[in-house]
């Protein structure tokens, strides 16, 4: 069964816990249960993976870059967190794996502040699910399945 990634970055293991108005209630281990179920419905396989740090994300782009160059990935949902406002390396991972990559936020980010507005994920994604709270994930898989399978 082919693998799709679940990558979320710095302060996700916080969902559910902070913040309700803004993230909603469900925690993290929902979201992965949700990507998982969802995945599997579809015939896929979710890996789910949370890190505070960047490189971590990168290698683990690396790592997801590898198995679908040899057809064991389809792509990839990613959430960067606050890292898609400030990462070049994350552009340059994502570019540089070929990985499709789904960008996912939680919050509408362009009803937020202003330094929300700009991703350096974008241009280097297959596409952007944003503002449909912790829903947007099972959108992402379902869009990543799409276009990609
Ligand atoms: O809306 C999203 O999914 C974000 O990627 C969430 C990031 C934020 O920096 C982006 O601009 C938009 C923040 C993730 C932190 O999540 C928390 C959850 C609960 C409590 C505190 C933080």
């Amino acid at each position: 069964m082919k693998k799709i990634l679940i990558l979320n970055g710095p302060n996700l293991n916080l969902l559910g816990l902070r913040e309700p108005e803004q993230y909603g209630s469900r925690t993290l281990a929902d979201v992965e249960a949700l990507c998982a179920s969802t995945a599997a419905r579809l015939g896929y396989e979710a890996v789910c993976f949370q890190s505070n740090v960047e490189g971590l994300l990168i290698d683990k782009l690396h790592e997801f870059g590898a198995l679908h160059r040899a057809g064991q990935a389809l792509g990839c949902v990613f959430n960067p967190g606050a890292y898609t406002h400030t990462s070049v390396a994350l552009f340059d991972a994502i570019k540089g794996t070929g990985l499709p990559v789904v960008e996912c936020h939680i919050s509408n980010v362009h009803s937020r502040e202003a330094f929300r507005h700009h991703s350096y994920v974008s241009p280097a994604a297959t596409g952007i699910v944003v503002g449909f709270g912790v829903d947007g994930y099972e959108l992402a898989i379902e869009g990543l399945v799409r276009k990609h399978a």
